[in-house]
């Protein structure tokens, strides 16, 4: 049998178009070139939730856990902590985890060391509504000057309408990669869907691009630098109100009936949501985490009464942070600069809620 010329020439394109996408499925096998296509107006919410598969999956092939080992590989905890360069707070937590404040770390041995490895540090931010357009550019600014200076960052800015980006040049070092998300209505949806957004762009990217991660609220601003000092499997950030308070003044979900229940005579120190960080493994784990325990709550009709950070509270309650900062690197200067804050990297933007509050 013979095939006619016309027959022939298609059955060619045919063939072409199949090794074509054969070849390209083979190439995409991350899925990294779908994603630079998508990632203008890539929908978050809208990606599919596989994380229970890939975590049980150890080898993280493709994923950059190499370096990002709880203790600097190499490095001993003793080269480059003092836990009695300050003795006016604790420095060590009761499971030996450092605190770390101004003067308790060797920056020079410690860059040295993250400098030698290359590693890459991301910084996951939200702007919606009005937010955007008041706090993103000068966050962005600041932390363009002070996070992870002389290393990798890629910064993560989720927002609600692109045509909003600030515009200014970058730093070398420094990539910003920006994603739409739905906007939810209420405010606190919005600051709790935070969870479930950085959960799935963890899987989906970020896992595959950086060794550390921080997660921080947008209406901040960095003063000095905020270093290598900071990195680890889990990271926590005290509360700048409640660093002196007793645990039982703390102000955790005090209902028994939320998933954010922690009672009285519990709790080791008070965290701020505003800032948490880690290994990418670590922190896909704590949002997902979080963001059941937001859902649990929510299908019985419960809020707890910090958001997120009540349910981020009680994450850390259950699994130990493997660092935590002093509120030197998140102080509100509302409460003044008592003698024992005395290098402050980063602070709360002052709220002007009649700003921001009507969020339309
Ligand atoms: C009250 O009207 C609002 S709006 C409370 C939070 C809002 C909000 C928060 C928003 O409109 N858009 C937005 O992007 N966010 C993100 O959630 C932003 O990254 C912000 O830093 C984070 C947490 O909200 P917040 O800073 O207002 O929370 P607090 O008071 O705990 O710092
Ligand atoms: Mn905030």
């Amino acid at each position: 049998m013979t095939l006619s010329r016309g027959k022939t020439t298609l059955l060619w394109i045919f063939f072409l178009v199949v090794l074509s996408l054969a070849v390209f499925a083979y190439l995409d096998r991350d899925r990294t070139l779908t994603w630079m296509y998508n990632a203008r107006s890539l929908k978050i919410a809208q990606l599919k939730n596989q994380t229970y598969k890939w975590l049980a999956v150890p080898d993280w092939s493709g994923s950059r856990q190499k370096y990002a080992n709880k203790e600097p590989k190499g490095l001993l905890m003793t080269d480059w902590f003092d836990p009695s360069g300050r003795t006016d707070y604790p420095t060590l937590t009761s499971w030996s985890a450092p605190i770390i404040w101004e003067g308790t770390f060797k920056k020079s041995v410690l860059d040295f060391h993250y400098k030698q490895r290359r590693i890459t540090v991301g910084l996951t931010v939200f702007a919606i509504g009005k937010y955007l357009d008041k706090y993103l550019k000068n966050f962005l600014l600041s932390a363009e000057t002070y996070f992870m200076a002389g290393h990798n960052v890629i910064f993560y800015i989720m927002v609600d309408d692109l045509s909003k980006l600030p515009q200014f040049k970058l730093g070398p070092l420094r990539t910003l990669k920006t994603f739409q998300v739905k906007r939810e209505s209420r405010w606190q949806d919005i600051s709790m869907m935070r969870m479930k957004v950085i959960a799935d762009l963890i899987e989906s990217h970020i896992r595959h691009e950086v060794d550390f991660l921080f997660c921080m609220d947008v209406d901040q601003l960095f003063h000095s630098e905020y270093g290598v000092e900071t990195l680890d499997e889990s990271v926590a950030q005290l509360h700048a109100w409640f660093y002196k308070a007793d645990r039982d003044s703390f102000t955790y979900e005090r209902n028994p009936d939320s998933a954010a229940y922690i009672p009285y005579g519990e709790g080791d120190y008070y965290y701020h949501g505003a800032v948490f960080g880690g290994t990418p493994l670590h922190l896909l784990n704590l949002t997902r985490q979080c963001y059941e325990t937001i859902k649990e709550d929510k299908e019985r009709g419960l809020e707890a009464v910090w958001h997120d950070e009540s349910h981020l509270n009680k994450y850390f309650l259950l699994h130990k942070p493997t660092k935590i900062l002093s509120p030197e690197y998140c102080w509100d200067y509302k409460i003044g600069i008592p003698y024992d804050i005395q290098n402050i990297k980063l602070s709360w933007m002052p709220k002007e809620y009649e700003a921001v509050r009507n969020n339309s």
